[in-house]
């Protein structure tokens, strides 16, 4: 029997990623969990139906959402993540040896859970002992926060079901309060192909809190389209700077990457 999982897009479009095995599947008190091992691509964490990780290309997503904000910031000790629950963007964090703290806000706990079981190559750092769980609403963990962090990471799903409030104004206003003076916040901020209203909206809330807003540009292969944007805001100027041979080594990620990701084609620049 051949099973296959089918990403449904648009009305029009959607793309079927063909399944060897299911480790797991729930449904949580939020959202359809499943963690599967697709043909070529290995596993995957899939949520509601849309893939959010793969083995074969993690890195590029999870490198490019936390190095471009890392090598931006002067010095960064403290770091929040938003989601992320799969626990990659966590693992390139913690590479920079001066972070002294990680706090992972993730709303579901089976997604910690099952990553933890079938997924390591992105999880198993999550045992690092920097790392500090926070199970619960992010929107709520950060009202709570006062100048706490240096960098904030919202390494959401997208904006249907419960990541829909990170793309919006108020929670950037209270991201703003939650980050120390000169810290920086950056978002995973959609495809500019087919969710250029989720990617516009979390821009403009964005500006409407901070005065440096950047977005960036990325190709990650098993997101829809394959480009894929994230947007860096603060309200210092983000001049990244780099040792003269980067620290730890990286698959995607580079000085020259990094760069690069900020020339923006003109279909993706009219959009913000
Ligand atoms: N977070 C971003 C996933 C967005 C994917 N959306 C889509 N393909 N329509 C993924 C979590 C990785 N840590």
């Amino acid at each position: 029997m051949e099973l296959w999982l089918r990403e449904q897009h648009t009305e029009g479009y959607s793309v079927s990623w063909k399944i060897k095995e299911i480790f797991y599947q729930k449904q949580t008190p939020y959202q359809h969990l499943a963690i599967v091992e697709f043909y070529d691509l290995g596993r995957a964490l899939v949520l509601d139906g849309i893939v959010q990780t793969t083995e074969k290309d993690e890195y590029i997503y999870h490198e490019m959402i936390a190095h471009v904000p890392m090598f931006s910031l002067r010095q960064v000790e403290t770091v929040l993540v938003i989601g992320g629950g799969d626990g990659g963007t966590v693992r390139e964090v913690l590479k920079h040896t001066g972070v002294k703290k990680v706090v992972l806000a993730e709303i579901d706990e089976d997604v910690i859970n099952a990553c933890r079981q079938y997924l390591p190559v992105t999880a198993a750092c999550l045992s690092d002992p920097r790392v500090e769980l926070a199970i619960g609403d992010g929107i709520k963990y950060v009202e709570q926060q006062q100048a706490a962090f240096d960098l904030i990471i919202v390494d959401s799903s997208d904006p249907i079901g419960p990541a829909e409030p990170l793309f919006g104004s108020k929670f950037y206003q209270l991201v703003k309060r939650a980050l120390k003076p000169g810290g920086a916040v950056v978002a995973q901020t959609e495809s500019p192909l087919f969710y250029p209203q989720a990617f516009q909206r979390a821009v403009q809330a964005m500006r409407e809190n901070f005065t440096y807003v950047k977005p960036y540009l990325t190709a990650i292969p098993s997101y829809v389209g394959g480009f894929w944007t994230f947007t860096m805001a603060s309200d210092s100027e983000l001049k990244p700077s780099w040792p003269e041979t980067l620290p730890f080594s990286n698959r995607y990620y580079t000085p020259e990457v990094h760069q690069a990701a900020f020339a923006l084609p003109p279909f993706v620049a009219e959009i913000v």
